[in-house]
């Protein structure tokens, strides 16, 4: 494998609405990211994510942008933004936007000019299709629901949405169109952005035609990743993306790809591959329902082992996942992966150590270095995401009563994620001096930046540590290119695996159980880290009490 800037580097997101406000609108900002640059640089951090600041009308959160080369005003300006680069720099911090490129906003001037004329020039920007025997052109369900088609009033034309009706499709197969995404893309990153994460990437491709399937619910619908399943070629187009722009500029680009097809690990992030690294959403996916949150199945270790173990094997030898516990559509990780009486500090520094130092690029998500847990609202009122208004609609649908309903959205709802960073102790958590856009967590007096900082035993000063670890001169190259090899596995409840190469074997061992448990062979060395006072070496070997977890130089 070739080597690359990237590796052996730390990666944040930010979501910028709920960061840190510096101007008392209760909306997050550019300048307050440039107020927090300090505390990135000195959590450890290299490579800052920021999700979509362009100018947007908000239906999904910034996820549907109306004009690609402009900040909202929400955010700031492109002088701040400017700014926001310099700063950056001088700490060697390295900047991502967000490209969001599988669809637009109904508001950009391309779809407004496609609505006037949908036979026109614009119109082949996006797909819109003739509808069949008076009902949509097929049968699919949209990423939140309901049709995936949208009726062009007043015309017999449908357009296709595979997210919310105000997010229509791009029509990738239109060379106008790849070359006007490329043109913007590159205008970003001749400005000196290191790079993208890129949305729903896998979305961008299509059948030739969009045939019916047979209805997975009883809506009469399929979910509308059946038909982007079944598409063919979609490695020319991000050849392509590739060839015309990241590849240029030398930017890392890390990809959101779900539903890839088995066997094309190494045209995605192989060393020619179509992006750097993309996010491993494996162990996410063994928390998934069948038709949505209602139906998801209870957090399984066993489950979440496996596949967590597979990734990391798979890609051996292939390139570099992104390993994540949770970004702004998840649930908060220290909530959704440990078990009711994992969920104390130990526990959350316990899942810490198992992700942060797996094989690949560990990015972390906003307030998770300080344990931010899932935020419970009062009612359906105080939530804002579109997809968990939805979900909700559907837990109810399937029967569950509003209390249930509620539970779901609680265990799985978007804005666990995306409530305000808790800064301090104070009013909004710090946030803001205004009144936020989104409910603050109640926890903010016991979890929050200001309390942890001061407190060595913290959640956020164990981050520090084990951040300075993974990059430390002299176990940086072993916690990069170190091969993966799964320990213990026949132990109940154990979690462990080998960092290893020619000059060192580290073991990381985590123990998810009730109990204390001793791991008896190959395990005698130096502890490097620990979370807890009584993990220790004896002659029986290293023994984890329950939610111990260690890092040992074999
Ligand atoms: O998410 C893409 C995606 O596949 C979503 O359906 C995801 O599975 C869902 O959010 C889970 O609830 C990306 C963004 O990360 C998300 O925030 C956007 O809403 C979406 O694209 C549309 O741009
Ligand atoms: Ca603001």
């Amino acid at each position: 494998m070739k080597k690359q800037w990237w590796h052996g580097k730390v990666a944040y997101q930010i979501y910028p609405k709920s960061f840190y406000d510096s101007n008392g609108d209760g909306i997050g900002d550019i300048r307050g990211i440039i107020e927090k640059l300090d505390y990135l640089k000195d959590l450890g951090i290299d490579i800052i994510w920021i999700s979509p600041i362009y100018q947007s009308p908000f239906v999904d959160q910034g996820y549907d942008i109306s004009d690609y080369y402009k900040i909202d005003p929400a955010f700031g300006t492109m002088e701040d933004f400017d700014e926001l680069l310099r700063e950056a720099k001088k700490r060697e911090i390295s900047i991502l936007m967000d490209l969001v490129i599988n669809h637009c906003s109904d508001q950009h001037e391309w779809f407004q000019k496609a609505l006037a004329d949908p036979e026109g020039e614009y119109g082949q920007y996006f797909y819109f299709e003739k509808g069949k025997n008076g009902k949509e052109p097929s049968n699919y369900r949209s990423y939140f629901g309901g049709s995936a088609w949208e009726k062009v009033p007043g015309t017999d034309l449908y357009y296709l949405h595979l997210f919310a009706k105000e997010q229509p499709d791009l029509n990738w197969e239109n060379k106008k169109v790849r070359e006007e995404l490329f043109r913007m893309i590159n205008w970003w990153l001749d400005k000196g952005l290191a790079g993208f994460r890129i949305d729903a990437i896998i979305n961008i491709k299509k059948t030739d035609s969009f045939p019916d399937y047979e209805p997975d619910g009883d809506d009469g619908l399929v979910r509308c990743t059946r038909m982007v399943e079944e598409a063919e070629g979609i490695g020319e187009l991000l050849q392509e993306l590739r060839r015309e722009t990241f590849q240029r500029h030398d930017a890392f680009s890390v990809g959101e790809v779900f539903n890839m097809k088995e066997g094309e690990l190494e045209e995605f992030i192989g060393d020619e591959g179509h992006f750097s690294t993309m996010f491993d959403f494996a162990p996410l996916e063994a928390t998934l329902g069948g038709h949505g949150w209602y139906d998801a199945p209870e957090y399984d270790f066993y489950k979440w082992r496996s596949a967590l173990t597979a990734s990391q094997l798979t890609c051996q030898g292939i390139g570099f996942l992104a390993n994540i516990i949770e970004n702004h559509d998840e649930p908060r990780g220290a909530s959704t992966y440990l078990p009711a009486y994992a969920q104390g500090d130990d526990g959350t520094k316990m899942l810490a150590t198992v992700s942060i130092l797996l094989r690949g690029l560990p990015f972390l998500y906003q307030g998770q270095e300080i344990g931010m847990k899932n935020c419970r609202m009062e009612s359906m009122e105080e939530y804002d995401d579109i997809d968990t208004k939805n979900q909700y609609k559907m837990a109810i649908n399937a029967g569950l009563c509003v209390e249930e309903a509620m539970d779901v959205c609680f265990k799985h709802s978007r804005d666990n994620a995306r409530t305000p960073m808790q800064w301090n102790a104070g009013k909004n958590a710090g946030f803001t001096s205004g009144r936020p856009w989104l409910k603050v967590n109640p926890n903010y007096t016991e979890i929050n930046v200001e309390k942890e900082e001061r407190d060595a035993s913290s959640v956020l000063s164990y981050y520090k540590e084990l951040l300075a670890l993974r990059k430390s001169e002299a176990y940086r190259e072993v916690f990069t290119y170190g091969d993966f090899i799964p320990a213990y596995d026949g132990q109940e409840k154990i979690i462990a695996y080998h960092r290893k190469d020619k000059d060192k074997d580290i073991l990381v061992a985590a123990n998810f159980g009730e109990g204390e448990t001793a791991l008896h062979e190959g395990n005698r060395g130096k502890i490097l880290l620990k979370n807890r006072e009584d993990v220790r070496i004896e002659k029986g070997g290293l023994v984890l009490p329950s939610c111990g977890v260690a890092v040992v130089e074999c």
